[in-house]
């Protein structure tokens, strides 16, 4: 297994604990034999939330998965969220590709300024430039520990106040955002995020509705469409607890292009769909962990 393999693996396996919906998407998937019950899910992209500081942020997370050979590719701008973000393809089709977003802390207030600097002023140099790469259980260990302090209540929700997305890095820090079930390739029925959400729908699962269930590019080529984060019991600091957003899973389509329509079917590869994201799906997305739609 390459350390790639084990750093993903480790990211999953502690993300369909945290997050019930994997098992139960899965589940269901197997349960209409969707897929073999010893199957694969394509996995399209992850997602990971940063803190932009200098010492952190996507500077830092990035040169992890750099190292493994994935290639920086397209920037994308929230400007209401405050938040950059950047798409990194793969080193081969088998590996997901990878989201990774960055808090614009230089442009909030003050007060959340200050709030966010008094934990992430612990980590005083870049923590990835102390980590050896090529140690896939060292990474996985520093995806997964704490960077700073337990947050308290208090300040969680001050936060959330000013900044939803600020306050779902305090607490729930590099934990996977998301995995993305790739739909194209499964059986008719299921291959269109439409039908894909019908399913999920009768399976009991909530979907986004921030922009309408499906955020599709103004190019008809990607459609995006995701759960509601569901709440779990959050333990802060001074033994307080609260139930507040983890993550959820998303599902996209990427149509074939104009030019490879004509392709016979078993002949289309990764390289003839839409790539990258869409800013404008993808600031409807980042709100499957804001309350306006966990609340719902
Ligand atoms: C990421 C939201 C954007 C996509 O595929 O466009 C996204 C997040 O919630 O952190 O995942
Ligand atoms: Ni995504």
């Amino acid at each position: 297994m390459s350390t790639l393999d084990t750093v993903l693996e480790g990211l999953m396996s502690r993300y369909k604990a945290r997050v019930p919906d994997v098992g139960g998407v899965i589940g269901a998937m197997i349960k209409e034999n969707v897929i073999a019950h010893d199957g694969e899910i394509e996995n399209d992209h992850i997602a990971f939330r940063t803190m932009g500081v200098p010492q952190l942020g996507i500077q830092s997370l990035e040169k992890i998965f750099l190292h493994y050979g994935y290639t920086k590719k397209d920037y994308y701008l929230f400007p209401e969220k405050k938040l950059d973000a950047y798409w990194y393809a793969p080193p081969e089709e088998k590996y997901p590709r990878i989201f990774v977003s960055e808090l614009r802390v230089k442009d909030l207030s003050p007060r959340a300024q200050e709030i966010i600097h008094s934990y992430t002023n612990e980590v005083t140099s870049d923590p990835v430039d102390q980590l050896d790469l090529d140690d896939g259980q060292a990474v996985d260990h520093f995806l997964h520990s704490a960077l700073w302090r337990t947050p308290t209540l208090s300040d969680y929700r001050e936060l959330a106040n000013e900044s939803e997305y600020a306050a779902w890095v305090i607490y729930n820090r590099y934990y996977l955002n998301h995995f993305t079930v790739s739909v194209h390739n499964l059986k008719p029925g299921y291959n269109t995020v439409e039908a894909f959400n019908t399913f999920l729908e009768k399976h009991g699962f909530k979907l986004n509705d921030s922009g309408g269930k499906i955020k599709t590019s103004p190019d008809g080529g990607l459609s995006q469409s995701s759960t509601v984060a569901r709440m779990l019991t959050a333990d802060f600091a001074n033994g307080e607890q609260a139930e507040i957003a983890g993550s959820y899973v998303e599902f996209a389509e990427r149509r074939i292009l104009p030019q490879y329509r004509e392709l016979p079917a078993n002949e289309v590869r990764r390289q003839h769909r839409r790539e990258g994201f869409e800013a404008n799906n993808a600031d409807k997305i980042f709100e499957s962990t804001y309350a306006a739609q966990t609340g719902k």
